[in-house]
């Protein structure tokens, strides 16, 4: 039984734990560097233990400090939210180590899927479908040339050890390979301490596809369905959604059951996300997130299943409040991410935010931890709040989009929402026609409607 809870976290996350904890009558202690003494999240907690200054390292990522307050505060459990030490393996042993529950997946588990070649391995040998490629590391040219014309240019250069897009090169022709994986081999080395790297197919305008998973400490695991990320840029998501609006039942159950039955045969443990990129029908998979998601509220609002409810229930030995047959699709989701950003150039605009008023009504929900008075510290990520809708179907989520969006107030500093009013308004959103790169060549054109 947990009966304390201590969320290593901050910003909306943090209140979105602490939410789940009063529902399930779980105490709740957060932590907090001196940057964010005044938030919400510390002023709605049952205890707080301030662990450092604000610069992560030495603060929400220095888990002796966590530790420390867990132990002074007699917190039986720790959730570590998304960032900073959530896909830490070495974070979630010591956690057991020193006789706390990581409300988490196993380290082994963690551990398993930063290793992109390893996770990339053990999906496709449990009957994922993965990208063709080099089957593990690539050690020589020799080597990089043969595989590169069995599976076609384009192809990816990627880092083993790096994941969210970074340290990927895109090569075209055989002439530009060699020149390629000799400088990814170096930036992996100093990005990462890991020179290793393996070659990918290319694919071109993916859609990026993710299935949610929850698996239980009785060996039961089920699948929630997709969520469509396709709208992102730089790797950051901007706009998620579920369902997909590109598959069919038949593909949805398809993915869904192989996935299932992956996580199952791992004896996977906790909240999982397996991503997927999709292109002309086919998944690929890519990488799986070992945490709970930003973007989760999609998948709660079209399943009515609290995500963070069941990851603490199943990390105190409880089984999953659901089998698959009662996991239902209901209605259209939408979330957007609303950041203190400049909506043109996304450049990173903290300050105080003097009015505040987030929309309501039917259908609406808002995970923020900002409100009128706040000051967004410039240290973290400029997340302010998560604006979800729900309606029966995409058209209507569309349209319940579009009036909430322009409900929001926000002033004093700068935000996405203007961006993210273009991008509900643009024809090819409307059409679902979109893709990852979608975004980035729209930019021109999402300026103008502003
Ligand atoms: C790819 C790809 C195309 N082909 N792999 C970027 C983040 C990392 N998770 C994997 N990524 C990609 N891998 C192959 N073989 C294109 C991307 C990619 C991407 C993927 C998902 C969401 C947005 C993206 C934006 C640019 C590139």
């Amino acid at each position: 039984m947990i009966r304390k809870l201590l969320i290593a976290n901050r910003g909306e996350i943090a209140l979105r734990i602490l939410r789940a904890c009063r529902e399930l009558e779980i105490a709740a202690v957060v932590v907090h560097s001196t940057a964010d003494a005044d938030s919400m999240a510390v002023r709605l907690a049952d205890e707080s233990v301030c662990i450092g200054p604000p610069p992560p390292r030495q603060s929400y990522l220095d888990a002796r400090q966590i530790l420390a307050a867990a132990e002074i505060t007699g917190a039986d459990a720790i959730h570590p939210g998304y960032g900073f030490l959530a896909e830490n393996a070495a974070f979630a042993r010591m956690v057991e180590e020193h006789g706390f529950v990581f409300v988490g997946p196993r380290p082994e588990h963690i551990e398993l899927m930063g290793d992109k070649v390893r996770a990339k391995e053990t999906m496709r040998r449990l009957g994922v479908p993965v990208v063709p490629g080099s089957d593990g590391p690539v050690q020589t040219p020799e080597e990089a040339v043969r595989v590169a014309r069995d599976i076609g240019y384009p192809v990816l250069v990627k880092a083993v050890a790096g994941g969210g897009g970074r340290g990927m090169k895109v090569v075209h022709d055989e002439g530009e390979l060699v020149a390629a994986m000799e400088l990814a081999r170096r930036e992996a080395e100093a990005g990462f301490g890991d020179p290793r790297v393996y070659l990918e197919k290319f694919l071109e305008r993916p859609r990026h596809i993710e299935i949610q998973v929850l698996g239980d400490r009785h060996g039961e695991v089920v699948h929630l369905f997709e969520r469509d990320c396709s709208i992102q840029r730089r790797h950051q998501k901007v706009v998620e959604e579920a369902p997909s609006p590109v598959l069919d039942d038949e593909a949805r159950r398809e993915i869904g059951e192989r996935v299932v039955a992956a996580m199952a045969e791992l004896g996977y443990l906790g909240a999982g996300t397996v991503e997927f990129l999709w292109k002309d029908g086919e998944f690929f998979f890519i990488e799986m997130n070992t945490r709970i998601q930003v973007e989760h509220p999609v998948t709660e609002m079209v399943t009515g299943v609290d995500l963070v409810r069941e990851q603490i229930l199943i990390a105190a030995g409880e089984p999953l409040s659901v089998d698959q047959g009662e996991v239902r699709l209901s209605g259209h989701a939408i979330e957007f991410r609303i950041t203190a950003e400049d909506p043109d150039t996304f450049v990173p605009r903290p300050g105080r935010i003097t009015h505040w008023h987030p929309p309501g009504g039917p259908g609406v929900r808002v995970d923020s931890h900002a409100f009128a008075g706040y000051t967004v510290p410039p240290f973290y990520d400029s997340l302010i709040a998560k604006l979800i809708v729900h309606d029966a179907d995409r058209g209507r989520a569309l349209r319940r989009a579009a009036r909430s969006l322009a409900e929001f107030v926000v002033d004093g500093i700068p935000s996405t929402i203007p961006l993210l009013r273009a991008i509900v308004e643009h024809e090819a959103m409307r059409a679902a026609a979109v893709d990852t790169g979608w975004l980035e060549r729209s930019m021109e054109e999402l300026r103008p409607r502003r």
